[in-house]
């Protein structure tokens, strides 16, 4: 399929729209919509709140009965059809009492309820149906949604501040703050729109922090502590607050009884993930997963998101640069473990993008693309 420029500026704007949905869309897919004919914009939609109308339904909502003949639906997702448990009516069914002549989709919709079907019905139809524009973009906008139905383990985000020359910290331990506070309230926004947020108890022992999200509208995610040998303080903020906000510690096997006796009858939930001495990444990404949690967020340090990296349980790379130079051999890096002695082993990200963030620049970019 070769695309035209036209076809190729309505679904980037289709992406654009869908990326406006926030953490109100979870766990349902973000999704934008254009109706245009020939070179206009006939309507625009996107999919704001989970359970509300669908990105297809929103643009051709905004106009009047009979306007979208003959016109072309650009959409990032597959329509959907009928099934079990939805609770909006079918976009498939609404395409074609629309009367469109065609449509253009990013990626089919990977639900296994879905899955090209509608695509089939809207060609049996006799609509011109167009799949595969800007596929991979539309991927990765969804990480979260299209791993879930694949493989039914969280989506792993991983998010760093560093200096402009690889430093997480000083020498000395001083890291607050690295990123400006634009940076800082994106995290925040981040936050609100993940399920889980994971630290490991080297952080949690140097910043006490709270790991809540706060200045922002979203979700309340669940705190996790890698901690081997349930060594979070009692009187860490975390603990202090873990009956009002939900902290799980996930501990290895030759964690302390005592101690997690402690932390449990503090209000935290302790669980030993693995057989290892460590938490075990994929054991702890399955545990949240028999929860339903379907995005998690690794906010440091360095040991547990080499951990997570060497168990390839790393699908996504958030890295704001902040404009300072730290230096020093004793100054962390965001990575730790042993690193990869090969440069042909070491991981390589797909996409790297950068923007700017305020005073700071974030790159994001992907190891998983589903
Ligand atoms: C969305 N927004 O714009 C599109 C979706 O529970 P329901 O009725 O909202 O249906 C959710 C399913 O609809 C979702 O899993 C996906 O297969 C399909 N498409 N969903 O939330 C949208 N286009
Ligand atoms: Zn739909």
């Amino acid at each position: 399929m070769t695309w035209s420029d036209r076809d190729r500026r309505f679904m980037r704007r289709a992406l654009d729209l869908a990326a406006r949905g926030d953490y109100r869309t979870r766990p349902n897919p973000k999704v934008g919509a254009v109706v245009a004919r020939g070179d206009k914009v006939l309507a625009e939609g996107h999919h704001a709140v989970s359970g509300g109308p669908h990105a297809e339904a929103a643009a051709l909502d905004a106009l009047p009965p009979g306007a979208a003949r003959g016109a072309t639906l650009y959409v990032t997702l597959e329509p959907c059809g009928p099934f079990a448990g939805k609770r909006t009516p079918p976009c498939v069914e609404r395409v074609l009492a629309s009367e469109l002549a065609r449509v253009v989709v990013a990626q089919t919709d990977p639900h296994p309820e879905v899955g090209g079907r509608s695509l089939e019905r809207l060609r049996a139809a006799g609509l011109r149906v167009d799949v595969g524009l800007l596929e991979d973009a539309a991927r990765r906008l969804n990480g979260p949604y299209r791993k879930w139905i694949k493989v039914r383990r969280p989506y792993v985000t991983a998010k760093w501040a560093m200096s402009l020359d690889g430093r997480i910290a000083t020498a000395e331990g001083d890291s607050q703050w690295i990123s400006c506070g634009a940076s800082r309230r994106a995290v925040h926004r981040l936050r609100g729109e993940v399920d889980a947020v994971l630290v490991g108890v080297g952080t949690a022992l140097a910043d006490d922090p709270l790991l809540t999200r706060r200045g922002v509208e979203g979700g309340t995610p669940l705190r996790v502590v890698l901690d081997s040998r349930a060594r979070l303080p009692l009187d860490s903020r975390l603990v202090r607050t873990a009956r009002e906000v939900p902290l799980l510690v996930a501990t290895g096997s030759e964690a302390d009884p005592e101690r997690s006796a402690a932390l449990r009858v503090a209000g935290a939930e302790v669980l030993s993930c693995g057989a290892g001495p460590r938490p075990d990444p994929l054991a702890l990404l399955d545990v949240l997963a028999a929860r339903d949690l379907r995005h998690a967020l690794l906010e440091g340090g360095g040991e547990v998101a080499a951990a997570f990296l060497e168990a390839d349980a790393i699908d996504r790379v958030l890295c704001f640069v902040g404009p300072r130079l730290i230096g020093g051999d004793g100054a962390p890096g965001p990575l730790r473990g042993r690193g990869f002695p090969r440069l042909d082993d070491a991981p390589r990200l797909r996409h790297l993008e950068a923007r700017p963030s305020g005073d700071d620049v974030l790159l994001e970019g992907h190891l998983h693309v589903y």
